[in-house]
């Protein structure tokens, strides 16, 4: 081996494993609900030297890389075998995403990529492109993957390039190596993206969130977060499809929201996070959410906590679709905690960190968007009065101590 390729091969494997090992750390001066920490879990250099470089010096005497990855993003996660699972949306510099799956030991640093991306096997209809995984651990015992898969439309006028469907992928698992592909999901809409299945049978049946939309990026008259059931998985067809979530205006959801990971169950109902989409003078700006659906009712929303939950801050407002935060995977421990892994303008993944109770107290005490400014200044008067309240107790505490 002549030393300059010895050398930069060295180089290469040094810098990757300082990054691999990189403990992260939480920002301190959280808002109370969640934690940030101070380092990206993934990014498009977490990918294995051996993914994009022919290490062989006779074949590769430059050290050259021989397929560029561009980002990695929107990934789903499980926990498996006492291991953080992400499931992420690896983006090539070919434009085309594709699934790898990264594990961690302690779910918030020290990712790393297993051997392989995963072979998605394809139904009749070759997938162009796929994406935004949501996993979710079904109780009829295997763990689902639903994804978008995107095509050229067919009908598209001749030297029209961008025009194209989305639809739900549907595929499963037991060991997340080994995939299963089903047929795609047919629902009353035209497109589909950021579909999501429940963890529970419905009256017997799989329960679809879904998002309606009547073109590729638009929303359209269709949108809000959608659900319908679905008797045969093997067969996903949804005859019916409602709305429990719909878009408002002049909101952080008025062009478009949907469900990021599957739900968590909690003594108080299920838990969602979603993002929803606004639109700005600089382009669309994406957010997160959270809502909660009752227990015995899960298509009705019974709290909803004014604005964003979590919105693009520093460096995650910066990346190759600026603005935008996104999550489509979360893990809820038995012991209360929950990692929450979202990714920053479609280029790199973060870990957020909060527990069960804060979340539903989050949820359950944050006042509603009362869609209006004469609204939001009524929601602050109250808070200041409460406080008026506790200001006068500590002082009548103070001065009876004396
Ligand atoms: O670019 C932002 C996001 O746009 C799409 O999400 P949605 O369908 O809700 O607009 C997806 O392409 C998503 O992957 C991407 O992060």
């Amino acid at each position: 081996m002549h030393q300059q390729f010895k050398n930069r091969l060295q180089q290469l494997k040094q810098t990757q494993n300082s990054l691999l090992t990189t403990k992260n750390k939480k920002v301190l001066n959280g808002n109370g609900v969640f934690d940030r920490y101070e380092n990206t879990i993934l990014t498009a250099s977490h990918t294995p030297l051996n993914w994009r470089y022919d290490l062989n010096e006779a074949t590769n005497p430059y050290l050259m890389e021989r397929f560029g990855i561009n980002a990695v993003f929107n990934a789903g996660a499980i926990k498996w075998n006492d291991k953080y699972l992400v499931v992420a949306r690896v983006e090539g510099a070919d434009r085309k995403s594709f699934f790898a799956v990264a594990e961690s030991v302690n779910g918030i640093d020290n990712f790393t990529f297993w051997e392989y991306p995963i072979r998605m096997p394809e139904t009749a209809v070759p997938d162009t492109n796929t994406y935004d995984m949501r996993l979710t651990a079904h109780e009829d015992g295997w763990i689902y993957g639903l994804f978008c898969t995107e095509r050229k439309d067919p009908a598209a006028a001749p030297g029209d390039q961008s025009a194209a469907i989305a639809q739900c992928g549907i595929a499963r698992t037991r060991d997340l190596k080994t995939w299963q592909r089903l047929p795609d999901l047919k629902t009353p809409s035209a497109q589909q993206r950021n579909v999501v299945l429940h963890p529970e049978f419905l009256q017997g049946q799989y329960a679809f969130y879904t998002r309606p939309q009547d073109s590729f990026i638009e929303a359209g008259e269709g949108g809000g977060i959608g659900f319908g059931l679905v008797a045969d998985i093997t067969n996903a067809v949804i005859e019916k499809e409602t709305v429990i979530d719909p878009r408002v205006y002049h909101s952080i959801f008025e062009m478009k929201n949907g469900l990021g990971p599957a739900p968590i169950k909690t003594n108080n109902g299920w838990l969602h996070l979603a993002h929803g989409v606004r639109n700005t003078a600089a382009g669309l700006r994406y957010t997160l959410y959270m809502f909660m659906t009752a227990l015995n009712d899960i298509t009705r929303v019974t709290h909803k906590p004014g604005g964003y939950f979590l919105a693009p801050e520093g460096e995650e407002r910066i990346g190759d679709v600026s603005n935008v935060v996104f999550s489509n995977g979360w893990i809820a421990e038995e012991d209360g905690n929950v990692f929450i892994y979202y990714a920053s303008s479609d280029s790199r993944m973060h870990v957020a960190t909060s527990t069960i109770n804060q979340l539903v107290d989050y949820v359950t005490n944050t006042p509603a968007d009362g869609w209006s400014s004469a609204a939001s200044v009524n929601t602050i008067n109250n808070i200041i009065d409460a406080n008026t309240f506790v200001k006068a107790e500590e002082k009548k505490a103070q001065e009876f101590a004396k």
